[in-house]
């Protein structure tokens, strides 16, 4: 879906993904206006039909959509020093963490600006192409999001997540940190193999299969920390799934594989234990993370 007739807009940052953001704006006809630190990375945009700006305050002065990715807060910061905001509509689809968003959001609507924070689900390949599943979260100003709605999901799908400027860049870290989180298992599992006649290739589609089938357990999660009734319908106690941790280690002793990675969850397991809690399922090990105040 795309306005009609297409908006104009201005974006700040050319690198990889800014780069493949422009190209998705300027093939859906939108007229499009870019400034990068490094000018020279405007060229093949240019030659695409993008205008081009010397400065940030030039481009941020061309079109009341201003979108913005660059590296991080700081890059931010340094490419809107100075530069006049008032009227403009930011859209902030930098990385950065929550209390960034948020702050830059009050400097933002402090010079006179709506601002809206994204978190890009999605990696250059897959922006502009629809059926590779990549997304941006949005939050912020829902007045803003609504009036650039359509704009805003040339590139990708989208998905606003609340008026809290700070919850989209919450979503997308917690998201980014379970990948982190199945990376680091996946490692372990080829490390084990990684030694044997086993060849990865074909032990791949077991591993992936079995991610799958397991992933659907975060929703028995959810309910679980929104219920506070963390023992009905277990059906792999805790106390059954730490006696099974020896012959973890004990494998990956025997592969000669470090234990590195999967010793921390270990120990969680056996600390919320040791509390009493062998009825549960893993939902409490949630708990034991959180630490007296952020
Ligand atoms: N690329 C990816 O896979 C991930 C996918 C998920 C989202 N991230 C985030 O998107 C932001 C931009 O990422 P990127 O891939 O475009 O990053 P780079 O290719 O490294 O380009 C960085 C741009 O930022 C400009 N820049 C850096 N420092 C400054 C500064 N002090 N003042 C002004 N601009 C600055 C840089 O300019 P130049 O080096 O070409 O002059 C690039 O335009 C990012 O938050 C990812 O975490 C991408």
């Amino acid at each position: 879906m795309t306005a009609n007739p297409p908006t104009s807009l201005s974006l700040l940052g050319l690198g990889a993904m800014g780069s493949a953001l422009a190209r998705t704006w300027l093939a859906a006809g939108h007229p499009l206006t870019v400034w990068n630190r490094t000018p020279a990375r405007a060229d093949s945009l240019a030659a695409l039909g993008a205008k081009t700006s010397d400065t940030a305050a030039g481009a941020v002065a061309a079109n009341t959509l201003v979108v913005l990715c660059l590296l991080d807060d700081d890059s931010v910061g340094a490419a809107l020093d100075g530069v006049d905001l008032t009227g403009r509509d930011l859209v902030n689809l930098t990385t950065t963490t929550p209390a960034q968003a948020r702050a830059r959001a009050a400097w933002a609507e402090e010079r006179g600006a709506r601002y809206l924070d994204g978190g890009i689900m999605a990696v250059p390949p897959m922006i502009g192409v629809p059926e590779a599943g990549g997304y941006v979260l949005y939050s912020g100003s829902a007045e803003l999001f609504a009036a650039h709605g359509a704009t805003l999901a040339v590139p990708a799908g989208t998905t606003y997540v609340g008026a809290d400027a700070g919850f989209a860049a919450l979503h997308d870290v917690a998201l980014l940190s379970a990948m982190y989180g199945m990376f680091a298992g996946a490692a372990h599992a080829f490390a084990l193999i990684r030694r044997e006649a086993v060849d990865p290739v074909a032990f791949a589609p077991l591993l992936a299969d079995w991610l799958t089938a397991m992933s659907g357990s975060v929703h028995g999660t959810a309910a679980r920390l929104r219920s506070g009734e963390y023992t009905g319908g277990v059906v792999s106690p805790l106390a059954m799934q730490v006696a099974g941790t020896p012959t973890f280690l004990a494998t990956a002793e025997e592969q000669g594989v470090s234990p590195e990675l999967l010793a921390p969850y270990f120990g969680l397991m056996r600390r919320r234990l040791a509390e009493g809690s062998g009825e549960e399922d893993l939902t409490g090990v949630v708990d034991l993370l959180l630490r007296e105040s952020p």
